[in-house]
């Protein structure tokens, strides 16, 4: 615990106090803090009460969706898996990289026993025997929070042989990626796991049909994981909490120009613009000009009040929300995400490899005033071209807020042509 590095002030805020019950103050909740807060019932309810199955069908009556960005339906990830015979594999996909996404963090290094609590009830109904938690090798802290988490869960009987005196027995390992942002891209972290280059694999088969070692392997978000003890606890309650289909706590990272920057939990009925207001409102009454959201693209003044949800005009996504005021300029912003996206290319597919560079070389000429109109007719094929010819998230993304651009501000584009921007000159 003594080596444990200083954990960053980061202002979280629940109007619902499930994820974050335990997660207000900035310090690391200890095995005896959470179970005298009702820590561990859950999976004690879970071995006690109900069968694996029963389990899976409870996730999958819940609709959870996985909150790591594509939210897919949890239960029918598992109820995959469990069409191919053991060994399974259960993965807690830790790797949180995206632009703006600190969500998982927070769960990570404040209140680390809910995630392996869920982890423990995901194993028990996947009749997984082995867990892996995946942390970016950024998060130093969390790393040690969780190997000393897993020891903790160990010495009360949680984790291990023989759970809690049943027949269960589930471990956890715990691996430091190495900084790259692909080994969040699910396939190329069971690479990475297995000691290869962390390239993606081809889809499909998919990770619960042949995942780790070419076994059915679930592979879940820190957040989709920590929500399993909150259905265990709140069975079919479960189904109160938030809209219709998109059930459940979400957590919603906010940065970038707001009064609060932090980590807030809502339900998914919540829009962007009710979110931005719960985070402060814009810093010093401005108006918001764009709203940038990780790897989904942009949104302009206008869309603010489409819901936070996984619906086809909802925000989808991890919900990760960075905020521009009217005195930024976006092709800045651009530049910033192009430049991400052209580093973190694995380079196995030629478009993505060389797109997103181009993409980001172009911009750069925009932003100096020295970009004509052909290099935009470019910029336009290569948010075409990258995504149709790519294997993987990152590629299918990497263009999604240049288009965005290109479509929702063409006066901004238009005044760096000139190259007349009101805000950079
Ligand atoms: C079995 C099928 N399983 C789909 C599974 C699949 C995966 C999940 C979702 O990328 C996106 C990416 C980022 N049988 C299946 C099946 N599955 N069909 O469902 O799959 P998919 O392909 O829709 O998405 P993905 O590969 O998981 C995730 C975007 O999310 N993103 C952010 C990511 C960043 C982070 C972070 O930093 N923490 O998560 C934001 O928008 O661009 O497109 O498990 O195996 N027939
Ligand atoms: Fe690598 Fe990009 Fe291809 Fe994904 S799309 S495998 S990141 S080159």
């Amino acid at each position: 615990r003594d080596k444990i590095p200083h954990l960053p002030e980061i202002h979280v805020e629940s109007s619902l106090n499930l994820l974050l019950r335990r997660a207000k103050e900035n310090r690391t909740v200890d095995i005896e803090e959470y179970e005298t807060t009702g820590g561990y019932s859950a999976l004690k309810k879970a071995l006690n009460k109900f069968s694996p199955e029963d389990i899976v069908v409870l996730v999958e009556e819940s609709t959870l969706r996985g909150r790591g960005g594509a939210g897919f339906p949890t239960g029918r990830k598992w109820r995959f898996a469990l069409m191919n015979p053991p060994p399974r594999y259960l993965v807690c996909n830790a790797d949180e990289s995206e632009p703006g996404t600190f969500k998982d963090r927070i769960i990570i290094e404040r209140d680390p026993h809910l995630l392996l609590e869920g982890m423990i009830i995901a194993g028990y109904a996947l009749g997984a025997k082995e867990g892996y938690i995946y942390i970016r090798g950024e998060y130093p802290a969390g790393y040690l929070i969780l190997e000393n988490a897993i020891k903790e869960a160990k010495d009360r009987g949680y984790l291990g042989k023989n759970i809690l005196g049943t027949d269960f027995s589930f471990d956890i390992k715990v691996y430091r990626g190495a900084g790259a942002y692909i080994c969040g891209e699910e396939t190329a972290l069971l690479e990475s796991l297995e000691g290869k280059r962390g390239h993606p694999r081809l889809r499909p088969p998919y990770p619960a049909q042949s995942g780790l070692y070419g076994k059915p392997t679930v592979v879940n978000n820190v957040e989709t994981l920590s929500n399993i003890p909150i259905i265990v606890t709140y069975e079919a309650y479960f189904m109160n909490i938030g809209p219709s289909g998109f059930y459940g706590p979400k957590l919603f990272p906010v940065s970038g120009k707001v009064e609060k920057p932090g980590v807030y939990e809502a339900t998914m009925d919540i829009t962007l613009r009710e979110l931005i207001e719960m985070a402060g409102g814009v810093k010093g009454g401005k108006q918001v000009k764009a709203v940038f959201a990780g790897a989904l693209g942009v949104y302009r003044e206008d869309e603010l009040d489409m819901p936070m949800d996984y619906s086809p005009k909802g925000f989808g996504g991890t919900g990760t929300t960075i905020v521009l005021d009217e005195d930024d300029c976006v092709i800045d912003a651009l530049l910033v995400v192009t430049q991400f996206f052209h580093h973190e290319s694995c380079g196995k597919c030629t478009p993505c490899r060389i797109g997103t560079y181009e993409q980001h070389q172009i911009l750069k000429k925009l932003k100096e005033g020295k970009a004509t109109h052909k290099d935009i007719d470019y910029l336009r094929h290569l948010s075409q071209n990258i995504p149709a010819n790519s294997i993987c998230g990152l590629g299918f993304s990497a263009p999604n807020a240049v288009s965005d651009v290109l479509r929702k501000f063409p006066e901004e584009v238009e005044a760096h042509l000139k190259g007349k921007c009101r805000i950079c000159g």
